[in-house]
């Protein structure tokens, strides 16, 4: 068997890439299932969330269930023989949390074969919706929690982060406040991608130290949840965790339901879930301290790998564990990623290769006009509420504005990504957006160095599935595999955009203009 899936659980869909590497290793399989096609009726869900008000922002994990049988049900019924892997890992979008009762555990043990999952598994939620990292409501259990811990920086020392809205500590407590009944009727509280592996190994299973690092809860460099940090969090909270695991150690095999259903081997092996970020950390190959990726997503997240915890004082950026249980990667996550570039993009009503002739079209600049993108609360930087910021920007030109969008983006990367400490040498770009290449091409110029595009943008598919491999290589008493030599055959960059002098050199000089824009518009 030869044969290795990864599923990504991500905001939007969920996705299924088969790696296979038999000879010449290669991507065999990439479907998803948007949520929004098939569930939007049925859970009244937008871009895959629910917008609860007051800055929640939740997902039904139930749909998450739908999902998996749907997407299994896809790769089976276009004749892809499940019976050939070998194992499957994971990834799922960070920070989300998904609260399960006492019935969980059983119900997941004694899935029923003939019947679809969710009709079996409707009763398993003590919470029916789940926040998740687009959430912004909690900022008051932020600093509760960080003041329970004994400041801000002694939390930060010993998770890594300081405490962010939408990391999954701060929205425990808010849960544990505000639903005391609820929480009492917590057994178990998981990430979504702790909990998509639980259907799959068909009992519960822990969260991995890659996800893990999300939440507010772990120790960084122990990589175990740390007593502290969850009593600061919300009360008997270390019983309704599971211990940490590993990120490369199997957690079992598969259960006999998505055997029996989907023609999977039963000796298929389970390794764990990890975040969406920690994922393509490995799916762009980033497995040795220096490299810096991008990807273009709901949000847009900048990431690097390190081989030791560097942290950001000033709380803009999130440093979590890499799936590789040896390095770290640094992560500043822009919110306003596809976010503002759709809001844009149907403002004018426009088309994607519209939008990309709107880029040809206007030169680097923009003749002066800057935009501050904020169409929803942003993260990094902080913006509590949303508000776009136009200046020597013509509301009504189309195209000044798309530019306008892009240029706000890469420069903001830019200005934020100084804490890593990284050199930004070259950028893998990954992610929906990163198909255009007139966006690459902005980004090139504003970090002036070359911009490299992949075979596949879905990297956190490609991670998890690459993760599966390098795991069953170490377990099978083969000659183990390194993780350069694991993602080598994957990471070879199909189109290189590269930096051109005259417009690296206007963003060089445009990079204070934007600064004290932004300086002006977040003051206060
Ligand atoms: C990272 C973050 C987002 C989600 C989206 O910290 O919040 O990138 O992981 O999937």
């Amino acid at each position: 068997m030869s044969k290795y899936l990864g599923i990504d659980a991500s905001t939007q869909s969920m996705t299924a890439l088969i790696i296979d590497v038999e000879e010449s290793p290669c991507i065999a399989v990439e479907e998803s299932v948007i949520f929004d096609d098939h569930f939007r009726d049925r859970y009244g869900v937008e871009n895959g969330a629910l917008d609860l008000g007051g800055g929640q922002v939740h997902s039904p994990p139930l749909m998450w269930v739908e999902a998996l049988d749907l997407l299994l049900a896809n790769l089976r019924d276009n004749g892809h023989d499940l019976a050939r892997l070998r194992a499957i890992a994971g990834s799922g979008q960070q920070h989300g949390t998904v609260y399960l009762n006492q019935a969980a555990g059983p119900a997941l043990a004694r899935l029923d074969p003939s019947r679809r999952l969710s009709d079996q598994l409707a009763g398993v939620f003590s919470r029916p919706t789940s926040p998740i990292w687009m959430d912004t409501s909690t900022t008051a259990e932020c600093r509760q929690i960080e003041a329970a811990a004994g400041g801000r920086l002694p939390l930060l020392k010993l998770t890594g982060n300081t405490a962010f809205e939408r990391f999954s500590g701060p929205q425990i407590r808010k849960f544990s406040q505000s639903d005391p009944e609820g929480y009492s009727r917590t057994d178990n509280i998981g990430l979504v991608s702790s909990f998509v592996a639980s259907l799959l190994a068909g009992r519960l299973v822990p969260v991995d130290a890659g996800d893990g690092s999300g939440t507010n809860l772990l120790d960084i460099r122990r990589r175990q949840w740390a007593p502290e940090a969850l009593q600061a969090t919300a009360p008997e909270l270390a019983r309704r965790l599971l211990p940490v695991t590993p990120s490369t150690r199997a957690i079992g095999e598969i259960s006999t339901y998505f055997a029996q259903r989907y023609g999977f081997s039963p000796t298929c092996r389970i390794f764990p879930f990890s975040g969406d970020n920690p994922c393509s950390l490995i799916g762009l190959g980033l497995v040795e301290p220096g490299s810096v990726a991008l990807s273009l997503g709901t949000s847009d997240t900048l990431f690097a790998c390190m081989d030791q915890v560097r942290v950001s004082d000033s709380g803009e950026g999130a440093v979590f564990c890499s799936p590789d249980d040896i390095n770290y990667m640094a992560l500043i996550c822009f919110l306003n990623g596809s976010l503002a570039r759709e809001a844009v993009r149907d403002q004018y009503g426009l088309d994607w290769e519209q939008f990309a002739q709107a880029l040809r079209d206007t030169p680097p600049g923009n003749g002066g006009a800057l935009m501050l993108p904020y169409f929803a609360a942003e993260i990094v930087p902080h913006v509590p509420q949303p508000g776009v910021v136009r200046q020597n920007l013509d509301a009504a030109d189309a195209n000044a504005n798309v530019r306008a969008v892009i240029e706000a983006q890469a420069l903001s990367s830019r200005l934020h990504s100084a804490w890593m400490d990284v050199p930004v040498t070259s950028l893998s770009v990954t992610g929906g957006a990163s198909a255009n290449e007139e966006i690459l091409r902005v980004y090139a110029n504003v970090h002036g160095c070359p911009a490299h595009r992949f075979q596949t943008t879905n990297s956190a598919a490609l991670g998890a599935a690459l993760r599966a491999w390098h795991g069953c290589a170490g377990e099978s008493g083969e000659k183990p595999m390194g993780w350069p030599e694991t993602v080598e055959p994957f990471t070879r960059p199909q189109t290189t955009i590269q930096p051109d002098p005259a417009g690296s050199g206007v963003y060089s000089r445009m990079l204070a203009a934007y600064e004290s824009l932004e300086r002006r518009a977040t003051a206060g």
